[in-house]
């Protein structure tokens, strides 16, 4: 039984139950329906929904939009409860999203739990509320905050809920449903005619035209060229000057569009693919997490900091080692830095600040490790500095603690035999800056024990992050396809783009930063030096040409005020006027004739580049599944959301069409490189031009 239906006392309880977030398919709507019959019987003096699991409804089933929309439809059961003659409180405990808070609109009171959060996340799959809640919601709250809410889809605490009204009450810890009865039977007891949402008129305040301007704009700018977010902000618009039923028609029609585009698929498929990467290789069997209660980093440097913050901020007590006492001094100051500027921000409180400074540890001493369950390394990546740094974890650190490294590229393998555990070495590559930035390359050596693997993905889920697992190879999932990338956006130069127009290309398909603004703000030395240390003919050097000549002049980026830009005061002010003649001058010594360059190509061989190499990622098993790849460029490469990973990209583009394409790129100057993966259809041997 999906929806359980209790009398008790007078109170209709309606639980709606679907482990594990009771979200909304068929038959649960089916079931409310019918309850919502039920509370017309004598008897009955007022209904309570709530949901088991300590949840409320994390809205509808994500799983039925791929298909038909079957009947009870969402819209009409919300209709249902709002019409009821009894008064409706909805009892809100944990989540209450999308459809579960449009639910909760129709009922005519709220309560929540101190912990429980409300939204609308439609816009993160794609869509926009499609029962009501764009028009109920502004005819609640204020205007603007509703299409703040559903523009950004962001969820609210209850606090926050209750200070804007969207909640009537906030319950005492534990005594929800307690409380829910009480309101219940005061409402009843007072006679008090239904709060019927739909039944309101939004006033429209002068200064509201402006202020929905204004949130267009930043809602335009954040969507980076996804619709669902413009189209919500639309909706609530809508609401302000429309009669109900037409504003809730237009929604339902816009919903229905959008859930059937590819911009909803593409997201779905992140959704599932972020839950499916957080889960342990099929392989690993029944293996449990290890306990961790204490965290050990070495080194206070920028990701050594970044990484005990991300640690305190999942609660977990770290001990941060140095070399020298000057060296930790400055780490421990960029922690208590980073935590005031998430203050100065609104982020976090002063109190929660200093609860997760008080969390973290600084010492010169390798012993003070000892009790530590995990200890991660993020110091320099040269073989010699983590050889001599897990000769020392292997000597203090307790028998079944976890070592895990930072590393971005070397080889994980080669680190865990400087150990006499190697099952217990792991990779965990974190994302510069390591406790904002949310992925998380959980690498796994030949020799990495099964529960090692487990605890990792636990201590990921604690932390916020999004794991994904993935095996030994240079520059594992991430960096091994950005070098195929950052070769397409060098060479495209060398025939005749501009990096602007490159960066705009990339920038309007919807990347977070144009590859050149990327490397600019990253430092040109940092590919420069890796380069050194690569294999002569493991990658085209007239694919980095540019930017070993710009590192070459001393032009690093932004921390020079020269890059492939210019800077003033921080900010970017048009093209390092030395750009144009060092492109011509590589494009001489390369040999390459100048040409136009479209949109379309820069596009298709950047995009490209990065899946064909994702498809001998999959050939080899360094990644298990290409949703995999795409988490990896969603979280942690700027790529857009909404286009669902450069795999689904290509396969949107449709597979075959991608051949063609990378044919046509194979016929260039530098076509040698595009030799065709499996995933593309190639046998990952031949150019795709001899195919
Ligand atoms: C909507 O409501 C449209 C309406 O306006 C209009 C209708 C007409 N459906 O994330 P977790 C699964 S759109 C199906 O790991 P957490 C999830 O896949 C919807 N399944 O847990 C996973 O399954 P598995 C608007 C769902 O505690 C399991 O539950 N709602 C749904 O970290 C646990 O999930 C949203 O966008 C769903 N709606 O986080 C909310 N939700 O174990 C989406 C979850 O097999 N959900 N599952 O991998 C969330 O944000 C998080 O899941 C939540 C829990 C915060 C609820």
């Amino acid at each position: 039984m999906s929806v359980e239906k209790t009398l008790c006392d007078g109170i209709l309880h309606v639980t709606i139950l679907n482990p594990p977030v009771n979200a909304l398919s068929r038959e649960e709507r089916a079931g409310i329906l019918e309850a919502m019959a039920a509370a017309e019987a004598p008897g009955v003096q007022a209904v309570i929904i709530q949901g088991a699991n300590d949840t409320f409804i994390a809205g509808a089933d994500i799983r039925e939009f791929g298909k038909e929309p079957e009947p009870p439809h969402l819209p009409e059961v919300i209709d249902a409860i709002e019409r009821c003659s009894r008064p409706v409180i909805a009892a809100i405990g944990g989540q209450a999203l999308g459809g579960g808070l449009e639910i909760a609109l129709g009922c005519h009171y709220r309560i929540a739990a101190p912990g429980a959060r409300l939204g609308l996340p439609e816009v993160t799959l794609g869509i926009v509320p499609g029962a009501g809640g764009t028009q109920r919601l502004p005819r609640l709250i204020d205007p603007i905050a509703a299409a703040a809410m559903v523009s950004s889809g962001k969820p609210v605490t209850a606090a926050k809920a209750l200070a804007s009204g969207l909640v009537d009450r906030i319950a005492q810890e534990g005594d929800l449903i307690a409380e829910a009865v009480q309101f219940a039977l005061e409402v009843a007891q007072a006679d008090l005619a239904p709060r019927r949402l739909s039944g309101r008129n939004v006033a429209e305040p002068a200064a509201q035209a402006e202020a929905f301007e204004h949130l267009a704009v930043s809602t335009r700018r954040q969507a980076r060229g996804a619709q669902a977010p413009i189209a919500a902000l639309e909706l609530v618009k809508l609401a302000v000057t429309t009669p109900f039923a037409e504003g809730a028609a237009r929604e339902r029609e816009t919903f229905l569009r959008l859930r059937a585009g590819n911009e909803a698929k593409a997201l779905r498929h992140i959704f599932f693919a972020e839950r499916a990467a957080a889960k342990p290789p099929a392989d690993i069997g029944e293996a449990s997490a290890r306990a961790v209660s204490c965290i050990g980093v070495v080194g206070a440097g920028t990701m050594g900091t970044g990484i005990a913050m991300s640690f305190a901020d999942g609660g977990f007590p770290v001990t941060i080692v140095e070399t020298t006492t000057e060296a930790l001094a400055k780490g421990m100051e960029r922690i208590s830095q980073g935590y005031q500027s998430s203050i100065e921000k609104g982020r976090i409180s002063q109190s929660v600040a200093a609860e997760r400074i008080a969390l973290v540890h600084g010492t010169t001493d390798y012993d003070d490790l000892s009790e530590c369950d995990l200890i991660v390394e993020a110091a320099f990546e040269a073989m010699d500095v983590k050889r001599d740094i897990f000769h020392r974890l292997d000597a203090v650190a307790r028998r079944g603690a976890i070592l895990a490294t930072n590393t971005s590229y070397l080889d994980l393998d080669e680190i865990a035999a400087f150990t006499s555990r190697p099952g217990d070495v792991v990779g965990m590559h974190y994302f510069s800056p390591a406790n904002v930035m949310r992925l998380l390359e959980i690498v796994r050596g030949r020799e990495t024990a099964p529960d090692v693997i487990v605890t990792a993905l636990r201590v990921a889920k604690r932390t916020a992050k999004v794991p994904v697992v993935a095996g030994v190879c240079n520059g594992f999932i991430g960096n091994r396809m950005l070098k195929a990338y950052v070769r397409e956006t060098g060479l495209l130069l060398l025939e005749g783009a501009t990096p602007e127009q490159v960066d705009t290309a990339l920038t309007r398909f919807g990347m977070a930063m144009g590859p050149f603004a990327v490397a600019d703000l990253s430092g040109i030395d940092i590919g420069y030096k890796a380069r050194k240390a690569m294999a002569p003919g493991s990658y085209e050097p007239m694919g980095t040409i540019v930017y070993d000549r710009l590192a070459e002049a001393g032009h690093l980026g932004r921390k020079t005020g020269n890059g492939f830009y210019r800077y003033e005061d921080g900010k970017a002010a048009g093209i390092n006027p030395e750009v144009p003649s060092i492109i011509a001058a590589a494009r001489r010594e390369a040999g390459v004739a100048q040409r136009e360059i479209d949109d379309a190509e820069i596009i298709d061989r950047c995009m490209f580049a990065l899946a064909n190499e994702g498809g001998f990622i999959l050939e080899e098993g360094i990644a298990a599944a290409s949703g995999d790849i795409d988490v990896v460029y969603v979280n942690g490469y700027g790529f857009p959301r909404h286009r669902g990973g450069p795999m689904f990209h290509a396969e949107q583009y449709g597979l075959e069409a991608v051949r063609d394409r990378i044919a046509q790129f194979a016929a260039g100057p530098f076509g040698k490189w595009w030799r065709l993966s499996p995933f593309i259809g190639g046998n990952g041997a031949q150019t795709a031009l001899a195919m």
